[in-house]
């Protein structure tokens, strides 16, 4: 069955969206990486690598199904932070921000009766699932801290073992 237009374009603007994630990651890693907390730049620069699979997980979809790929801009990401903890902030509410594009995309898959993206997209709702516990947890875990240097500097050490 051929996929329609609309799921075609939706796809698209989530292959954009996943190369802006990368991009805000990419962004931060060196934020962090300026402010001496290496592990937690090192955490940010897998993201970063993590965001650009997952818009090439959408290209290749779209290539089996027989359709357009649109190579999108890339937005400038915002550069500066007031410190880790706004970056992480930032990172988990961009986390459940991507979620619900996510699950936008499951609703047109699921009005459309296209069972080949509502199965492909179960990866990305996983995932999903997965990266707003990692952000979330790590914010909690600065929050607990509330700006401690020894304690941050042990999440930095932590965070460069990802
Ligand atoms: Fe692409 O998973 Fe995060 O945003």
């Amino acid at each position: 069955m051929k996929i329609s237009d609309s799921m075609t374009a939706a796809i698209n603007d989530q292959i954009k969206a996943e190369f802006d994630s990368a991009y805000i990651y990419l962004a931060m890693s060196a934020y962090l990486k300026d402010a001496g907390l290496d592990g937690m730049s090192h955490w940010m620069h897998k993201q970063y690598k993590e965001e650009v699979e997952h818009a090439e997980k959408f290209i290749s979809y779209l290539y089996e199904r027989g359709a357009r790929v649109i190579i999108p801009d890339i937005a400038k990401p915002k550069d500066t932070y007031e410190n880790a903890l706004e970056v992480f902030r930032t990172a988990y509410a961009h986390e459940q921000y991507v979620t619900s594009r996510i699950y936008k995309l499951v609703d047109l898959a699921v009005s459309e009766k296209d069972y080949a993206t509502q199965s492909m997209l179960k990866w990305y709702v996983d995932e999903q699932m997965e990266e707003e516990d990692n952000t979330g947890g790590i914010v909690s875990k600065l929050e607990f801290l509330g700006g401690d240097k020894h304690g941050v500097y042990t999440v930095d050490r932590e965070l460069a073992s990802r």
